[in-house]
C-alpha cells in the first residue's frame, strides 16, 4: 500500500497552514489545569510533536502571558497550536466566542474545530474571524467516544460542508480518512493509546498503527497515554512519535 507523502499533499493544499511539517505526526492533547504544567508540557514535549492541542478553559490561572509564552514555544519547537474548542452554536455566536471573551482564541490558536451540528453557518461565522488571520478549521465528522451520534449521514454531510469551504477548513477530526487523498484534507484522530482500550467514561483507544496505516489518518492525538499517572512523559512521547511515524513510513511505502 502506498500513499502520497505529507509534503506532497501539503504543497497542494490552498490553506498555508497545511504546509510545513517536521518528522512527527504526533499531537499532544495537553489537558492539564495549570499554566505552569501547560507550558512545561509544551517545552518538554515540543521537540517530539507537530501539534499542541489545548483545552484552554480548563486552565485555572489562564492569563495573556500564558498564550504569549505558548506562542513563543510554538516558534522555538516548530509546532502549531490547536485549541480544541469544539464550537457548536449559530454563526454569529461562534464568531464572538472565537474572537472575544476571556480567551481571544483566534488571536493565538492556529487551528480550532467545530461541530457541524448547527449547519453551515457555523463555518461561515468562524471563517469571518479566522480567514483574515490565516487560521484553519477542523470539522468534527466523527468522535472517538462510545455511542457518538456523529456517524453515517451526519459524517457524510460534514464532508460535503468542508468541501464548500476549502479555503478555511483544512481537515477533520475523525477516526479514519473520509475523502480521497487528492482532496488534501488533513485527518486528526484522538482516542489513541498503546496500553489501554478505554477510560471508563466512554473514551475508546486504538493504536497508532491502526489509526495511521489501516484507517488512513494523518495525525494521532494522544493525551493521558503520554502524561497519565506514573508515566515518563518524554519516554512516552518518543514511543508514540515512533509508533505514529513508522506507521506513516509504512503507509507511504518506505521502510522505517
Ligand atoms: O472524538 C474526540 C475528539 C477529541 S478532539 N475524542 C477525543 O478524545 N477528543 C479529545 O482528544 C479530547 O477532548 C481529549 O482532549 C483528547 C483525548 O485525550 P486522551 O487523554 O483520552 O488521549
Amino acid at each position: 500500500m502506498s500513499s502520497r507523502t505529507y509534503a506532497e499533499r501539503a504543497a497542494a493544499h490552498p490553506n498555508p497552514l497545511a504546509k510545513g511539517r517536521k518528522k512527527s505526526n504526533l499531537s499532544i492533547a495537553a489537558d492539564v489545569s495549570s499554566k505552569k504544567e501547560l507550558l512545561e508540557l509544551a517545552d518538554v514535549l515540543g521537540p517530539y510533536i507537530c501539534l499542541f492541542k489545548t483545552h484552554i478553559d480548563i486552565v485555572d490561572d489562564f492569563d495573556q502571558d500564558l498564550v504569549d509564552q505558548l506562542s513563543a514555544l510554538a516558534l522555538k519547537h516548530d509546532f502549531m497550536i490547536f485549541e480544541d474548542r469544539k464550537f457548536a452554536d449559530i454563526g454569529n455566536t461562534v464568531k464572538n466566542q472565537y474572537s472575544s471573551g476571556v480567551y481571544h482564541i483566534a488571536s493565538w490558536s492556529h487551528i480550532t474545530n467545530c461541530h457541524p451540528l448547527p449547519g453551515e453557518g457555523i463555518i461561515s461565522g468562524l471563517k469571518e474571524v479566522g480567514l483574515p488571520l490565516n487560521r484553519g478549521l477542523l470539522l468534527l465528522a466523527e468522535m472517538s467516544s462510545a455511542g457518538s451520534l456523529a456517524t453515517g449521514e451526519y459524517t457524510k454531510i460534514s464532508v460535503e460542508m468542508a468541501r464548500r469551504h476549502k479555503d478555511f477548513v483544512i481537515g477533520f477530526v475523525a477516526g479514519r480518512r473520509l475523502t480521497e487523498e487528492s482532496e488534501n484534507f488533513i485527518y486528526f484522530t484522538p482516542g489513541v493509546g498503546l496500553d489501554t482500550t478505554g477510560d471508563g467514561l466512554g473514551q475508546q483507544y486504538r493504536t497508532p498503527r491502526n489509526v495511521i496505516l489501516e484507517c488512513g489518518s494523518d495525525v494521532i492525538i494522544v493525551g493521558r497515554g503520554i502524561y497519565g499517572p506514573g508515566k515518563d512523559r518524554i519516554a512516552q512521547a518518543k514511543r508514540y512519535r515512533e509508533a505514529g511515524w513508522s506507521a506513516y513510513l509504512e503507509k507511504i511505502g518506505h521502510s522505517a
